[in-house]
């Protein structure tokens, strides 16, 4: 007999690291979702029973994974989807199913948002979506389940009805966050300790992460804004420090990673919530994102006072050209600008670059290249430029044409397109010399040795990665690799 009104939520396992490159592991980004802790809350509040597996962060694969599931027979399984977990979470679900046919299996996440009928379509072993925003649309469908309604009533979900694959109108959206319940931390296993961003991200952890608002309203062309739309909602400033308060106090948390797409949307905002932590003393580092264009000295000199030790700005690039394709509304000399005004602020810059979006040369590569050689940026992310479901640059690409066979590498780390004129090969040797001429300078080199020096946690994570590196590099000679690490790609198995 099934457990009852149980409910497991799944991050699933995605390639995150290139096979034979597991060591990695140790120094990269190992967050919660988010997503799933604020869905557990919400189930918990109307009387189910939530626990959560986060995949990837306890090494389990997807056979793994279902044998956890089916171990505890639950009822529902909600599973997060980003584009690059599909794959991954449809065996989870296939071997679910054929040991338990009864558990209702429900998706959703940025991938459900940008691409959910051709995906229920596809993918036979998920048996509901929900488009968007998830906390009132589960509870909906979750009740319609229950009390055998009719699922049309039920706005935002998508369904098979006989042959056919329906979406229900509307994608509602939570308009007031503050009536949230908190994301359910404490169903984490091992949290915090378990979950760490990406070395050198944060000074001292533990750290946790918040979105303190959702939705943006530009239009980037390579961002896939669908799943909280362009109406910008946030929490108040009081909920939001009553939240840090609560990760410090309950779970020893000391760094907030804030998510949110534009966290300095609302200036007036960002000046309330560091009153708050300013006057009541409280001791924790945070880091967020912004646009250029919302930051100016006198908010950033308020921010490092209450604890800001990082921004990450979207830079993309060193060429106004490409911005312009890109539809970023930004210019790289106010993109200078800003950095430097964070500089100057002693607030830490990440710029978030991209390389390989259409229009990309030798020309724009050279422009990029020159401009983070001058600009006072402390830490840089380059990704491979990725056409995302959802993002408006992927109907430019591909037009309707659903283009399934990338979704397991749409990870920020494969090259899925080239434009025209430059090969893939090309802009890897590109990458490569990027983070070269950005990383290789003898100042970055000494502010990263002071940084592992500092704080023993970056230094123990390296010493894991180099260890780490050495086995690998052993194991591929004793194998007859030659040194090479990187293995073979195992194709995934079609569904259909
Ligand atoms: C923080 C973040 C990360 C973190 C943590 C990821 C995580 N596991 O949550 C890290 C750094 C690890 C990360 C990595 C990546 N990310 Co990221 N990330 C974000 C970011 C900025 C915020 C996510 C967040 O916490 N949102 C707040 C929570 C509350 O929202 P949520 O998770 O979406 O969940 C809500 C709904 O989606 C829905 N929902 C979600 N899951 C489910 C499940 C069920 C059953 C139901 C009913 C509903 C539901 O309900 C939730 C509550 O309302 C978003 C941008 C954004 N605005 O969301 C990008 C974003 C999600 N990332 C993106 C990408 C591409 C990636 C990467 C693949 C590559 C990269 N560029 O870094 C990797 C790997 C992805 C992975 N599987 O982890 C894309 C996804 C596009 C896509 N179609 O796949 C986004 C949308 C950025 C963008 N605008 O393009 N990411
Ligand atoms: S890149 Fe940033 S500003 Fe542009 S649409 Fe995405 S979230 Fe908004």
């Amino acid at each position: 007999m099934l457990a009852e009104k149980e409910i497991i939520f799944i991050n699933p396992p995605y390639e995150r690291i290139a096979p034979g490159y597991e060591f990695v592991k140790h120094i990269t980004n190992n967050s919660p979702s988010l997503g799933l802790l604020h869905l557990a809350a919400e189930v918990r509040e109307h009387g189910y029973k939530p626990s959560i597996i986060e995949s990837d962060i306890f090494n389990l694969d997807a056979k793994q994974v279902a044998k956890k599931v089916i171990k505890q027979k639950p009822q529902y399984v909600g599973i997060t989807l980003f584009t690059v977990g599909v794959w991954g979470a449809a065996e989870i679900a296939r071997r679910i199913k054929s040991e338990l046919p009864d558990t209702t299996i429900i998706v959703g996440g940025p991938h459900i948002s940008s691409m959910g009928t051709e995906t229920i379509t596809r993918f036979k072993e998920f048996d509901y979506a929900v488009d968007g925003e998830g906390e009132k649309v589960l509870m909906e469908l979750l009740e319609a389940l229950e009390q055998d309604k009719n699922l049309f009533e039920v706005p935002g979900i998508i369904y098979r009805d006989r042959t056919f694959v329906r979406k229900t109108p509307g994608k509602p959206i939570n308009k007031i966050l503050d009536d949230l319940p908190y994301p359910a931390w404490d169903l984490l296993p091992d949290f915090p300790k378990a979950y760490k961003p990406a070395i050198y991200d944060f000074p001292r952890g533990p750290v946790a992460t918040i979105a303190a608002s959702r939705g943006c309203p530009f239009h980037c062309k390579f961002c896939d804004t669908s799943t909280f739309g362009a109406k910008v909602r946030h929490y108040s400033p009081k909920v939001v420090f009553d939240m840090m308060k609560h990760l410090n106090e309950k779970y020893g948390v000391n760094h907030i990673g804030f998510v949110d797409d534009l966290f300095l949307a609302s200036k007036v905002r960002v000046e309330e919530l560091c009153n708050y932590i300013l006057q009541d003393g409280l001791q924790m580092t945070w880091s967020c994102t912004a646009r250029v264009d919302t930051v100016k000295p006198d908010v950033l000199a308020l921010m490092k006072k209450a604890g800001c030790w990082e921004i990450s700005f979207g830079l993309e690039t060193g060429s106004n050209d490409l911005l312009k394709k890109m539809d970023k509304l930004a210019e790289v000399e106010k993109s200078a600008e800003a950095v430097k005004w964070t500089y100057d602020a002693g607030i830490r810059t990440k710029g978030l670059f991209m390389l390989g979006f259409p229009g990309e040369d030798e020309h724009t590569i050279n422009q990029t290249k020159d401009f983070i050689r001058n600009i006072p940026m402390t830490i840089m992310n380059l990704t491979k430029f990725t056409p995302y479901p959802g993002s408006p640059i992927y109907r430019d690409i591909y037009g309707t044409n659903i283009r399934d066979d990338h979704w397991e590498k749409m990870n920020g780390m494969n090259f899925v397109w080239a434009p025209d004129g430059i090969s893939v090969k090309e802009l890897d040797r590109h990458y490569q010399e990027i983070l070269k001429a950005f990383y290789q300078r003898p100042k970055i080199g000494w502010y990263f040795t002071k940084l592992t020096l500092s704080y023993p946690n970056h230094f123990f994570r390296l010493l894991r990665f180099g260890l780490g590196f050495l086995i690998a590099k052993a194991a591929s000679f004793l194998s007859g690799r030659k040194g090479l690490l990187i293995k073979e790609h195992e194709p995934h198995l079609d569904s259909t």
